[in-house]
């Protein structure tokens, strides 16, 4: 198949919101600096699910989304030396070149390489797609697009992984679980004996539980308008739990109020501008740090009064929870196999890349983490 076009199933999204449509899709040979991936194990993510809602500004139809996934290259294209065929690999949505004015800061994980082509559907090359459906050009998601059974991304967007890992289970190292731990071991950098509230227990929220159990936090405060979350949590962490719906005040007080002014940090995992406002005025005066993970909408902004700033809260926020995703993720996968991160355990359903849409409309019911389709 080296050098050739490769006719392969995938999820197409045409509009906004209308169901996906398993097509047969034209996937392109990857040119200079690319990789084809053949992927075997795709997770569904909020974030597909909010790109799909068409309340992404980035978001551009005909595409294929998808952005947590675990395969094995295909081809590469000219020049590629860091992976060949045949090698176990996680796309990353979050690239890292290793040379560019953000890779050599030290001071971010975000790459600049290639985000200019990402975030508007095209690989970098040519600035054209290598997707297409009876000759029309199907958009690239997040320059990953693992809703497909082959897709091509940038060499600097590839983790090699260790092959004996499963990749049915570690595709989840592609996004929801770094993320969360990451907010917490490097974006807040949690210390020991904190106090920490975490806004959603989805899977980035569980994660992010783990993450402050494995810092050493003493209380983790869980906060979710579905009481039935907790159940889950306290295996994740948490060992406190609020519904806002049970109280009459707003929930930045009922947090100040049982933790003695405030947590030491606080982690937003839904999306949503107003509970980010909560999240950062639950926070300690003179110190409480609060990150913001959860993507909103476009056209919505965050707003508190900037005494909230004076007096010493700290507003930040985190992508890919601040891991180099080239670097990191094979580590992650390491610590996976040593058994020392969790990752099966957020996995509450398994299907096939031809049930997507199903396993999409379970991603709106309480009782889905991740759902792994095998495609
Ligand atoms: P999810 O839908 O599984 O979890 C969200 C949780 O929030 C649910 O448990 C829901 O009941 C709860 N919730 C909803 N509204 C609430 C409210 N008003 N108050 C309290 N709880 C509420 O989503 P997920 O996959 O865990 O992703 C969470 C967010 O993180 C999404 O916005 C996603 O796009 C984003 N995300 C960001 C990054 C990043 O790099 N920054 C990475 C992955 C995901
Ligand atoms: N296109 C969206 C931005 C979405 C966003 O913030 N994405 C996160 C990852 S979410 C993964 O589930 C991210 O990494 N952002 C940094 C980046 O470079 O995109 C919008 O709203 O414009
Ligand atoms: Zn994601």
């Amino acid at each position: 198949t080296q050098g050739q076009v490769i006719t392969c199933k995938a999820a197409v999204a045409y509009v906004p919101n209308k169901p996906l449509v398993i097509e047969d899709v034209q996937v392109a040979p990857p040119q200079a600096g690319e990789v084809r991936i053949k992927i075997l194990f795709t997770a569904l993510c909020h974030t597909d699910a909010y790109t799909w809602s068409g309340k992404d500004p980035e978001g551009l139809f005909p595409c294929i989304l998808g952005h947590e996934a675990a395969g094995i290259v295909e081809s590469v294209g000219e020049g590629v030396t860091e992976v060949q065929p045949g090698d176990h690999v996680i796309p990353c949505y979050q690239a890292e070149c290793r040379e560019c004015k953000f890779c050599k800061s030290g001071k971010t994980n975000l790459c600049g390489k290639v985000r200019s082509a990402t975030g508007v559907g095209v690989m970098m090359n040519d600035r054209k797609s290598r997707f297409s459906v009876n000759g029309k050009p199907i958009y690239h998601f997040m320059g990953t697009s693992t809703f497909s059974q082959y897709t091509v991304v940038h060499d600097v967007s590839v983790a090699k992984i260790d092959p004996k890992a499963p990749l049915e289970k570690v595709c989840l190292l592609g996004c929801g679980v770094p993320t969360g731990l990451g907010a917490v071991w490097n974006t807040a950098k949690v210390e020991p004996g904190s106090n920490v509230a975490i806004f959603g227990l989805g899977t980035v929220g569980l994660a992010v539980a783990e993450g402050a159990k494995t810092a050493g936090a003493t209380r983790i405060i869980g906060i979710d308008i579905d009481s039935k979350k907790y159940e889950t949590a306290k295996k994740f962490g948490v060992n406190e739990f609020v519904n806002p719906k049970d109280h009459q005040k707003p929930i930045q007080e009922v947090v100040v109020d049982l933790t003695d002014g405030g947590v030491d940090y606080s982690f937003e995992c839904i999306g949503n501008v107003s509970v980010m406002r909560a999240a950062l005025e639950c926070c300690h005066k003179g110190w409480g740090t609060s990150v913001i993970v959860g993507v909103a909408a476009s056209g919505q902004e965050i707003s508190t009064r900037p005494f909230q700033l004076v007096t010493g809260r700290v507003w930040k926020g985190t992508a890919f929870g601040g891991f180099k995703s080239r670097t990191q993720v094979p580590w992650l996968v390491e610590k996976y196999m040593n058994k020392e991160i969790k990752v099966d355990e957020y996995i509450t359903h398994n299907m096939t890349l031809g049930e997507i849409n199903k396993a999409f409309d379970l991603l709106h019911e309480g009782t889905c983490l991740r759902c792994v389709l095998d495609t």
